[in-house]
């Protein structure tokens, strides 16, 4: 009985100083070849207790992701969906999925970062945070990403909505955990209907090359 009481008064300081703060999923789990070695991973953000600290969890591996939204709204991380994985997709010609990590959201875009795994270790892709965005609206315009008609090859655009439509096609190449910008092409675009090019389907981001996607909640 004694013992029992004592376990419970150490319970309840580890409670009270926060030694409880458990790793805990954040988000949907997704499950695909992330380390490309044929066989499926778990791969999902997890949180430690409430604090604005996460990592990426994918198999065995794990690596710390520290998003803006730590710093800039705080407040956001007791009821919102951020930050979480947004998609599995197959992005460069290496062997193995990349792992489309969801950082954070504006009024109307969401941000995402790219990380990839190599020698068994996760690696985030070098370059500008984050590295796409997505998301529409009637002030800013509609901004997409996708893959490219040739592995290796992801395809961000941009476009302004009429009366001045245009849009701006930008095609960049994954390779050494870089995306680098290879060729532009501008495009008038006054129709109201969705342009035709595939990197404009829903659901974002990455609509024509994402092998698994986190489910979107309302
Ligand atoms: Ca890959």
């Amino acid at each position: 009985m004694i013992r029992a009481v004592g376990a419970l008064a150490v319970l309840a300081l580890a409670t009270a100083f926060g030694g409880s703060a458990q790793w805990h999923p954040r988000g949907t789990t997704l499950r695909g070849d992330v380390t490309g070695d044929g066989r499926a991973e778990a791969v999902v953000v997890e949180q430690l207790g409430h604090r604005c600290e996460f990592r990426l969890a994918a198999g065995s591996s794990s690596a710390r992701v520290r998003p803006e939204i730590c710093s800039q709204k705080p407040s956001e991380l007791t009821d919102g969906p951020d930050p979480h994985i947004a998609a599995l997709a197959d992005l460069d010609r290496h062997p193995g999925l990349e792992i489309v990590v969801q950082l954070g959201h504006g009024a109307y875009m969401e941000f995402a970062d790219i990380w990839t795994s190599r020698d068994g270790s996760l690696r985030r892709y070098a370059g500008r945070e984050p590295h796409v965005s997505y998301g529409s609206s009637v002030g800013t315009g509609e901004h997409v990403v996708g893959c490219g008609s040739r592995a290796g090859i992801v395809l961000i655009s941009d476009r302004s909505f009429p009366p001045h439509g245009l849009i701006v096609r930008r095609w960049y190449r994954a390779q050494n955990l870089r995306l680098k910008l290879i060729r532009t092409k501008t495009i008038r675009w006054n129709s109201d209907h969705a342009p035709p090019f595939p990197e404009f389907r829903e659901p974002q981001p990455f609509p024509t090359c994402a092998k698994a996607r986190a489910i979107r909640t309302p």
